[in-house]
C-alpha cells in the first residue's frame, strides 16, 4: 500500500527517497512520485510505472534538492493516474503526500472550491494540500495543525512548502507515520524500513502527534496541541527486498522457505510455557476465561484455525472476528477475554481499529502474532509472539501464515498448560511433532512436479470448489483464497458437510473439485461428500494423507500426502494449496507477486 519518505537535510536527498521508495515497492503500489524544494519552487516527477522508471525520469531532468517528501500510491480515491499520483500541489506552494482515506473529502473539496481552488485530481488527498494551503500564513507547523482538525478519517501526511525551505511537516491519525532523526538531518517515513541504512534512530509517532522537522529539530507536539518528547528507539530494520535465487517469483521461494520459516519461529521453544507470548503472560493466561480473534484475510484463517486447536486442546471458547466488521458492529464485551490480533505486517489498518475497538470497550488483554517486532500492533499489545518467518515479498501470504499457525499451536497449548490441560507426556509429543515439522513440510514440498501437472489442468478452468471438514475447513478456505488472489480463477471453500445445503448445485464436469482429506476422525464423513460430488459427474483432485485409504479412479484424482500428522495437519495440508495456486496462475500468466488490484500490507480501512 501508499509508503512515504520525506526528508530536509543539507544534500541532495534524491536517491534518499528513491531508496526508500524501493524498499516500500514491496507493499504493491499503482503509481509513485517525488517533490523538492528547487531554487525556491516546487518541482516534482511522478509515474505511474514502477519506482525505476521514476528514478530514469529524475536521471534524466537531474531534479534534485535538500528538502523533499516522496510517495508510492495504492489508489483508494481516483484511478491510478500521473494526475492522481502524490505529491500533490497546492497554489505551487504546498506539497504533500498522504496515506489513508479522508472521509469528509467531498465537504473540502465543496469549501475549497469556493474559496477559488482549483482541483487537478480526483483524490481525496489534494484537498489536504488546499487546505493547509487555505490556513497557511507563514508557519507551516501551524497551518498543519490547524488543517487536521478539520479532517475525519485516517491519514499519515508529509508536507513542506515552497517559502520555507529547510522544513517538513508530518501529521498521523489512524495511519503509521515515523521520524527517522540524523545529525543535521532529519527523516520522515510510513515505516522504519524505507531508512534502513540512513538512520536507525526512529521515532514512532502517537496517534494525533504532528512533528516539525528541520535540520537541527524535532518538535512533537500531541493532539491537544501540547509539547511532548517520544522516545528515540534504535531500530535495525531490515531491507524490504530480498534475493530472489534460483526462483522465479518471490512466492515460489517463500513457499519453499517454509521448513526454515517455521524452524526459526520455533526455534527457542523447549518447552510450553506462557512467558513465551510476553513477561506478564502467566498472569494474564490464568485470568482470561475466552478469546476473541481479530484478523483479516489470511490472517482470519489462520485464526479460525487456531479455534479449532484453541477449544479442543485448552477447551476455553473462541471467537474469530474479521477486523473490518467487528470494529463496527454492536458486540458484547467481555473483560475476561484474551484478544489476539493477528497481522503479517503489524500494520493492517482494519486490525490496529479493531483492537483499538475491544480496549475502548474495556477488553485490555491483548495479544499479538505478528511477523515484524517494531510494527504498531506488537506495540500496542501487552503481549506478542513474533514470528520469524522474514521478509514476505509476495502479496499472496504464504511462509507468514504457516508460521502464524505454529505460533497460534503454541498459543493453544500455554493456555491448555495453564488451564491444566496438558500433562507432561501430551507437552513432550507435541514438542516433538512441532521440531519434526521442517522435515515434514519438506516431504510435502517434493510433491510440486505432480501439482503442476494438476496446474495445467486447473489453468483451464474459470471456478472451483474447496472442500474441508474441522480444523481443515479454514484450510479449504485458504486454499481458495490463493487460487483466487493470483490466478484470478473464482474459488469458493464450503465445509464439505454443507455441500447439499446449495453448492452441490454447482457441481458440473467443469467444476474442479479441490478437497484436502487429512486422515482424521471426519474422514469417512468426507468420503461420503466426496461420492455427492461424484454421483453429479463432479471432477475431484484429492490432497489426502498415505494413511487415508483414498484411491485414484475415474474422476478421482489423488496426490498423496505424508501419513497423518495429527493436530498440525493443517499445516502440511496448506502447502500443496498453495503449490497448486502458484503453478496455475504461472500457466495462466499473471504477475504472481504483484496481482491485480491488491496490495501487500493493507494500511488503508
Ligand atoms: N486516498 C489516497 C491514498 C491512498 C492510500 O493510502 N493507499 O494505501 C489516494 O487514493 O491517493
Amino acid at each position: 500500500m501508499c509508503g512515504i519518505v520525506g526528508a530536509v537535510a543539507q544534500r541532495n536527498i534524491t536517491p534518499i527517497l528513491l531508496e526508500g521508495l524501493k524498499r516500500l515497492e514491496y507493499r504493491g503500489y499503482d503509481s509513485c512520485g517525488v517533490a523538492l524544494h528547487v531554487d525556491g519552487k516546487l518541482q516534482r516527477s511522478r509515474s505511474t510505472s514502477r519506482v525505476t522508471e521514476l528514478q530514469a525520469q529524475i536521471d534524466q531532468t537531474g531534479l534534485a534538492g535538500f528538502t523533499g517528501i516522496a510517495h508510492t500510491r495504492w489508489a483508494t480515491h481516483g484511478v491510478p493516474s500521473s494526475a492522481n499520483a502524490h505529491p500533490h500541489f497546492s497554489r505551487e506552494r504546498i506539497a504533500l503526500v498522504h496515506n489513508g482515506i479522508i472521509e469528509n473529502h467531498e465537504e473540502l473539496r465543496t469549501e475549497l472550491s469556493t474559496a477559488g481552488y482549483i482541483f487537478e485530481s480526483q483524490t481525496d488527498t489534494e484537498v489536504i494540500a488546499h487546505l493547509i494551503d487555505h490556513l497557511y500564513h507563514g508557519d507551516l507547523f501551524e497551518a498543519v495543525q490547524q488543517a487536521v482538525k478539520r479532517l475525519s478519517g485516517a491519514f499519515a501526511i508529509a508536507v513542506f512548502c515552497r517559502d520555507e525551505p529547510h522544513r517538513v511537516v508530518g501529521a498521523r491519525l489512524g495511519s503509521p507515520l515515523i521520524v527517522g532523526v540524523g545529525k543535521g538531518e532529519n527523516f520522515i517515513a510510513s515505516d522504519a524500513m524505507a531508512l534502513a541504512g540512513t538512520t536507525d534512530q526512529i521515532i514512532y509517532l502517537e496517534e494525533g502527534d504532528v512533528v516539525d522537522l528541520q535540520l537541527q529539530k524535532c518538535w512533537i507536539v500531541d493532539n491537544q496541541g501540547k509539547s511532548v518528547q517520544r522516545e528515540i528507539r534504535t531500530v535495525h530494520a531490515h531491507s524490504g527486498a530480498a534475493e530472489l535465487g534460483p526462483y522465479r517469483h518471490y512466492m515460489q521461494k517463500e513457499i519453499f522457505e517454509q521448513p526454515r520459516a517455521i524452524a526459526d519461529t520455533l526455534e527457542n521453544v523447549t518447552n510450553i510455557m506462557p512467558e513465551l507470548f510476553g513477561d506478564k503472560a502467566y498472569g494474564i493466561f490464568k485470568e482470561i476465561d475466552s478469546v476473541l480473534i481479530l484478523a483479516c484475510g489470511t490472517s482470519y484463517y489462520a485464526g479460525l484455525t487456531a479455534k479449532y486447536w484453541i477449544e479442543s486442546i485448552a477447551k476455553i471458547p473462541v471467537n474469530v472476528e474479521i477486523a473490518s466488521e467487528y470494529r463496527y458492529r454492536d458486540s458484547v464485551p467481555n473483560p475476561k477475554s484474551l484478544v489476539v490480533t493477528i497481522s503479517q505486517s503489524g500494520e493492517t489498518a482494519d486490525t490496529l481499529a479493531a483492537l483499538k475497538h475491544a480496549r475502548n470497550q474495556g477488553m485490555l488483554h491483548t495479544l499479538t502474532v505478528c511477523n515484524v517486532a517494531t510494527s504498531a500492533m506488537v506495540r500496542e499489545c501487552e503481549l506478542a509472539y513474533i514470528t520469524h518467518a522474514g521478509v514476505e515479498v509476495g502479496v499472496a501470504s504464504t511462509k507468514a501464515f504457516t508460521t502464524q499457525l505454529a505460533a497460534l499451536f503454541l498459543l493453544a497449548l500455554s493456555l491448555a498448560q495453564i488451564k491444566g490441560r496438558l500433562n507432561d507426556e501430551q507437552e513432550a509429543g507435541h514438542i516433538k511433532a512441532m521440531r519434526h515439522l521442517p522435515v515434514a513440510i519438506s516431504a510435502v514440498l517434493a510433491l510440486e512436479p505432480q501439482i503442476i501437472a494438476w496446474a495445467e489442468q486447473f489453468a483451464a478452468k474459470e471456478n472451483a470448489l474447496f472442500l474441508g471438514r474441522g480444523l481443515h475447513y479454514p484450510i479449504a478456505m485458504e486454499g481458495a483464497l490463493k487460487l483466487k488472489e493470483i490466478s484470478y480463477i473464482h474459488a469458493e471453500a464450503y465445509p464439505a458437510g454443507e455441500l447439499k445445503h446449495g453448492p452441490l448445485a454447482l457441481v458440473t464436469k467443469e467444476m474442479p473439485v479441490v478437497t484436502v482429506a487429512p486422515n482424521d476422525t471426519l474422514i469417512e464423513k468426507l468420503k461420503s461428500n466426496m461420492q455427492e460430488v461424484r454421483a453429479r459427474g463432479g471432477e475431484l483432485y484429492v490432497f489426502a494423507d498415505a494413511d487415508s485409504h483414498i484411491t485414484a479412479s475415474e474422476g478421482i484424482h489423488v496426490i498423496r500426502l505424508p501419513e497423518h500428522y495429527g493436530l498440525l495437519s493443517p499445516i502440511l495440508h496448506t502447502i500443496p494449496l498453495q503449490l497448486l495456486a502458484y503453478h496455475t496462475a504461472l500457466a495462466r500468466g499473471t504477475d504472481v507477486d504483484k496481482p491485480r488490484n491488491l496490495a501487500k500490507s493493507v494500511t488503508v480501512e
